[in-house]
């Protein structure tokens, strides 16, 4: 064990060494090494072939500018990027993120994370992410198109079907992947449906893509709570964001019978003690594109309040963080267990800091980490792959009850490797082993490449 142990904390170092700025990434990576270490213990094959060495190295990183002009005709540069990490299993697929707060460390990490999320789901692909560090927040749907044109006239060179398969993250929904389509297929002259997830349904998007995040989010908690024997049904629930994850994060738990009583977005959170209405959700931050805030002008009980972090100290039985990164740093978590909460599913990418999970865990409280708990999305973008290569479109109902099985089977195999591997309940060792094993295994099959 010290031998694999010490084996991992060199590729560490070597990680900090080489980008000793790129924090989100050397996180990541410890989370996944360091779980691994039962497993490299009993495959030495992996160490001789420098598997670790190779997965922290992505198999290419593409930067690039982005002009375009905004509506009052002045020039704006942005940067765009696309991480292809690892193709052992298929091509590169995973989202782009539009938000300024996006850089090299942030698309590492997240490349990271999907090239195992992405093993996960038992569909043939690998691991990418991309984006820019464009903000879409109060940009005109004309900017907004000016912008993804200019990327995707950059981006185009570097994807299609069988090559690398980029779709929605923050700031990039089916607006913005309506215009990364339309340009990509004007310049390539060719209907290549499978170059982009998430389309819209009357060009080949699948049904329930939009819902598969959040939806597969409430099927993993649900399989990881019916083991324990606990009901969902009655639970009152704590969700942060209200975009695309958090909306049919709320919309699933509310069917199977939880109260969700709050929601945020990055300027604060609303505690609605009724149970969110999320028609209204909907109406503000899908039609009007507004703020949460507003929430609370047509919902005399609910409360709003200015940060988003106070949303942590609301008391539930389950907290689901569907907004952005580290949104649970130790503090959060102290405040969520002195609460009695008594499971942690995680929506958005790494949105619990490392010591946040190692309280959780050391609290025995049930924590489904991002990389199995969010695969639906990134599944049901296969799926939508899958669609778009036989020319049909499945029903809703076909859909999703694929997205049903995948979720299981995630936790099951999760469950499995944990068992075998770890502490029986510690689901970050049990599915990051489950992943780094096929990937790995595959890597191995390829040769030194
Ligand atoms: P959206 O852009 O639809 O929504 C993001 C939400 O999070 C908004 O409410 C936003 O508020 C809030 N948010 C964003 N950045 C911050 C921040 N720095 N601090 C506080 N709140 C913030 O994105 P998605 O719902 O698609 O993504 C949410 C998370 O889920 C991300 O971590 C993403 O990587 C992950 N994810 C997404 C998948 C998908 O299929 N879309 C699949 C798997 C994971 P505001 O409007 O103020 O910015
Ligand atoms: O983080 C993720 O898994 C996503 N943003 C979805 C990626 C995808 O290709 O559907």
């Amino acid at each position: 064990m010290a031998d694999m142990k010490q084996y991992v904390q060199d590729v560490l170092d070597l990680v900090k060494k080489r980008d000793p700025d790129q924090e989100e990434f050397h996180n990541t990576v410890k989370e996944v090494l360091t779980t691994v270490v039962p497993l490299l213990e009993k495959n030495p094959q992996y160490k001789e072939a420098k598997i670790l060495e190779r997965m922290i190295e992505a198999e290419r990183i593409i930067t690039f500018r982005v002009p375009w002009q905004d509506d009052k005709g002045e020039i704006q540069i942005n940067r765009g990027y696309r991480v292809q990490m690892n193709s052992a299993i298929g091509p590169y697929k995973g989202g782009l993120r539009f938000h300024p707060s996006v850089n090299l460390s942030i698309l590492k990490f997240l490349a990271f994370e999907q090239v195992f999320k992405n093993a996960l789901t038992g569909l043939p692909i690998g691991g990418g992410k991309g984006g820019s560090d464009f903000d879409p927040k109060g940009k005109s749907d004309n900017e907004v198109m000016h912008f993804c044109q200019s990327f995707m006239t950059e981006l185009v060179r570097h994807i299609g079907p069988n090559v690398d398969v980029p779709a929605g993250d923050i700031g990039v929904g089916g607006r913005e992947i309506g215009y990364l389509f339309g340009q990509y297929k004007r310049i390539r002259d060719s209907y290549d449906a499978g170059v982009l997830t998430g389309k819209g349904v009357d060009y080949w998007g699948s049904l329930a893509r939009t819902e598969a995040t959040g939806y597969g989010l409430l099927y993993f908690v649900k399989n990881m709570l019916d083991a324990k024997g606990i009901d969902i049904k009655g639970k009152t629930v704590v969700v942060s964001g209200s975009g695309n994850v958090a909306t049919y994060a709320i919309e699933k738990a509310q069917t199977l019978g939880a109260k969700v009583v709050t929601c945020s977005d990055s300027n604060g959170y609303v505690y609605d003690p009724d149970g969110i209405d999320l028609d209204a959700v909907k109406e503000i931050k899908q039609v009007r594109r507004g703020r949460i805030k507003e929430y609370a002008a047509t919902h005399p009980k609910a409360e709003y309040h200015e940060g988003c972090k106070g949303v942590w100290t609301v008391k539930c039985d389950i907290a689901l963080p569907c907004a952005t990164q580290s949104e649970i740093d130790l503090e959060s978590a102290k405040a969520l267990v002195a609460n009695g909460v008594q499971a942690v599913g995680e929506g958005a990418n790494m949105p619990s800091t490392l010591d946040a999970i190692a309280y959780f865990q050391q609290n025995k409280i049930l924590f489904a980490p991002a990389k199995a708990a969010n695969a639906g999305g990134v599944a049901t973008s296969a799926l939508e792959m899958a669609q778009n290569s036989e020319r049909l479109q499945w029903t809703f109902e076909e859909v999703d009850g694929r997205l049903n099985g995948i979720m299981k089977n995630i936790y099951e195999s999760a469950k499995k490797n944990a068992e075998a591997y770890a502490d029986p309940d510690d689901l970050v060792a049990g599915a990051n082993i489950t992943a780094f094993k096929k990937v790995a295994d595959v890597m191995m099959v390829h040769g030194l490449v």
